[in-house]
């Protein structure tokens, strides 16, 4: 029997046309993305820069749907009264654990600002070192490749992980998402599983000649489970 599956598709900006980010954002929106994950990268926690804090703000400014931002920086709780600032209610920060020193703390101030709290869970990292967390946090992104860049392959071991991530969801009340190297054929394998979102990079959406984004979200949406 089909089943109809409710996940979500988020648009990695990394992965857009800087040379025209208003019309990207037009044509992500129009094209039926539900929201727009921020990559903040420091040069230190990862060996690269992504978006900055000015692309977040104009992207804020520019839609009405939420943003999800993943901060790839050390020690967050320096700048993360800047990012709350710049959010609203229904956005979500992830930060990744092992870049803080009091992750839960960290999380703590997300909570208290209005924004959903969220980790981000690396390749290497396994659940037991942020199982206490997986109680605070209302998203749990699980990285499918090592963090720092777009473009890399598919770290199949990140698989059970996940599995067990998400039979442990429901008694801890978190949702799971995918971040890397996301196919069509992952999704097909993991949506019903209950993953709840995917982030689209250049695997799936970006720098696809003569495909629109509203063709590609609408096949992903029309695939039979
Ligand atoms: C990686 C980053 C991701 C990538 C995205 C790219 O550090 O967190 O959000 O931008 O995964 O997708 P793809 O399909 O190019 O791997
Ligand atoms: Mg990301």
């Amino acid at each position: 029997m089909e089943r109809e599956l409710n996940f979500e598709l988020m648009a990695s900006m990394m992965c857009a046309n800087y040379g025209h980010l208003e019309q990207e954002v037009k044509d992500l929106e129009k094209g039926g993305i539900d929201s727009f994950h921020i990559d903040i990268m420091d040069g230190r926690y990862v060996p690269n820069y992504a978006m900055s804090l000015n692309d977040l703000r104009y992207i804020r400014s520019a839609t009405e749907k939420p943003l999800d931002v993943h901060l790839m920086v050390e020690h967050p709780s320096n700048t993360i009264d800047i990012f709350i600032r710049n959010l609203k209610p229904g956005d979500t920060i992830y930060i990744h654990p092992e870049a803080e020193y009091h992750p839960s703390t960290t999380l703590q101030k997300i909570i208290d600002a209005g924004i959903i709290p969220g980790i981000a869970i690396n390749p290497g990292t396994s659940v037991e070192t942020v199982h206490e967390m997986l109680r605070i946090v209302k998203k749990v992104l699980v990285m499918a490749v090592n963090p720092g860049n777009a473009g890399q392959m598919f770290l199949p071991y990140v698989g059970k992980k996940l599995k067990r991530l998400l039979e442990i969801r429901q008694e801890m009340r978190f949702e799971v998402f995918w971040d890397g190297a996301c196919s069509a054929d992952k999704i097909k394998s993991y949506a019903p599983l209950g993953v709840k979102g995917f982030v689209l990079g250049t695997t799936l959406l970006f720098g696809k000649k003569n495909h629109p984004y509203g063709d590609i979200l609408r096949a992903i949406r029309e695939m039979r489970f």
